[in-house]
């Protein structure tokens, strides 16, 4: 397998319950990781950078390196003023600029970052039962329509919905308790990875005033300015930035969303043409929308893919779906893989050094001994992500063999 992709791990740091030995034993190499204590848009300092490095790649009660290494940043996050424009954009733009040059001075260059407004993935349930007792998350469209519609209460949102939508919303809504209520709320407005931060509902409602103005072509534009301002120096630095799809690939709460679909990718890669400017493909992500055909992206954009992230959903009626098992669901996994291998082994005959691609199981399923624990980063457990990396690794393992490379 040494000839392969790089199986990798997101770790979420000294908070996580899957230590860095407990990964060791996944087999996974690749450390995906991100510096989650440091606010949002403030300089990654080296001397942080380094001695989480260390952390991570130094088992200091043996005395010897660990066979991890920290590979991938998920993320460098954007901050808000740069999304929305702002005046000040120039000086977190800056800023963002100082940690990119610190990354790569410490040997890292994979950078992972969204540009989802305020929320990052958004979800209705996170624990979602399936058939065989493990539990799974799940965006269920009439749970979203209730909270926008009767919790939120939204101004202008009753006009976004179809009528059908609507009522779908206000039974779900009727069929509550109060706790469900709160349930509810606090699953929605929980979407940003890694910081344990939860908005209130009072916070949301104040910072989705933000984005009144900002429409699609509006939100394009601060993206492409983005852009424009970091990649000619993220390739100085040697540093692959690679844009995660929206999660889900569709707009919510009035906000816009640009990157959900194929030509929203292309817009992206053609702001600016640098191997630097590139994406994270995130199967997940990108398969709730039935047209985005994921096998062709790998296919047209294979080369801008700097990083992976497998995991499978399954559609369900009206843009809902839940987390299915990686290798069944809507996704065709084994068609994902084959044309992964494909590009990879492209990228060495072009002599390329990135052949190796990093993925890591996105999210896992909460099972067996996982089912009795608290887990702090939902999607995030040990046992259901690993047997995710197991069945991709097998399933890269078998492809090799049958194309005989
Ligand atoms: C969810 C993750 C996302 C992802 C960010 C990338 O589990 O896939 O939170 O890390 O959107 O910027």
């Amino acid at each position: 397998m040494s000839m392969g992709l790089t199986q990798s791990w997101r770790w979420y740091g000294p908070n996580d319950i899957v230590s860095l030995d407990n990964i060791e034993q996944t087999g996974a190499t690749g450390i995906v990781h991100a510096l989650h204590h440091i606010p949002t848009g403030e300089v990654w300092e080296i001397s942080e950078i380094e001695k989480r490095k260390k952390a991570i790649e130094w088992n200091s009660e043996i005395n010897s390196r660990r066979n991890l290494k920290w590979i991938v940043v998920e993320s460098l996050n954007v901050h808000e003023h740069i999304r929305q424009g702002k005046e000040d954009r120039d000086e977190w733009i800056q800023k963002y600029l100082q940690s990119l040059e610190n990354l790569s001075e410490a040997g890292i260059q994979i950078v992972c970052y969204n540009f989802m407004p305020l929320l990052d993935w958004t979800r209705t349930d996170l624990k979602f039962r399936l058939d065989n007792g493990a539990l799974a998350l799940r965006y269920d469209a009439s749970a979203l329509a209730a909270f926008d519609l009767f919790i939120l209460e939204r101004e202008g949102a009753d006009s976004e919905y179809s009528e059908s939508m609507k009522n779908k919303g206000k039974s779900f809504f009727e069929a509550l308790s109060v706790a469900q209520r709160d349930e509810l709320t606090h699953t929605v407005l929980q979407g940003l990875p890694g910081t344990g931060k939860v908005l209130t509902l009072h916070e949301f409602k104040k910072r989705l005033t933000e984005y009144a103005d900002i429409n699609r072509e509006h939100l394009k534009a601060n993206l492409r300015y983005f852009l424009q301002s970091v990649i000619p120096h993220a390739e100085e630095y040697g540093v692959r930035m690679c844009c995660h799809p929206d999660d889900p690939p569709f707009p919510l709460f009035g906000m816009p969303r640009i990157v959900s679909t194929s030509e929203d990718i292309e817009f992206l890669v053609n702001c600016v043409d640098s191997p630097s400017n590139g994406i994270t493909f995130c199967s997940g992500s990108l398969a709730p929308n039935s047209d985005n055909h994921l096998p062709e992206i790998i296919e047209k954009l294979g080369g801008k893919i700097h990083f992976v992230h497998l995991r499978n959903i399954q559609r369900e009626e009206n843009g809902s779906f839940h987390e299915s098992d990686h290798l069944d669901g809507s996704v065709d996994m084994h068609e994902l893989m084959t044309k992964l291998v494909m590009e990879s082994e492209k990228r060495k005959a072009e002599e390329r050094s990135d052949w190796s691609i990093p993925y890591r199981p996105d999210h896992g399923h909460q099972l067996l001994d996982d089912l009795t624990k608290e887990i702090p980063f939902h999607g995030y457990s040990a046992i259901g992500r690993m047997k995710g990396l197991a069945e991709l690794r097998g399933l890269e393992l078998g492809i090799r063999k049958t194309l005989g490379i």
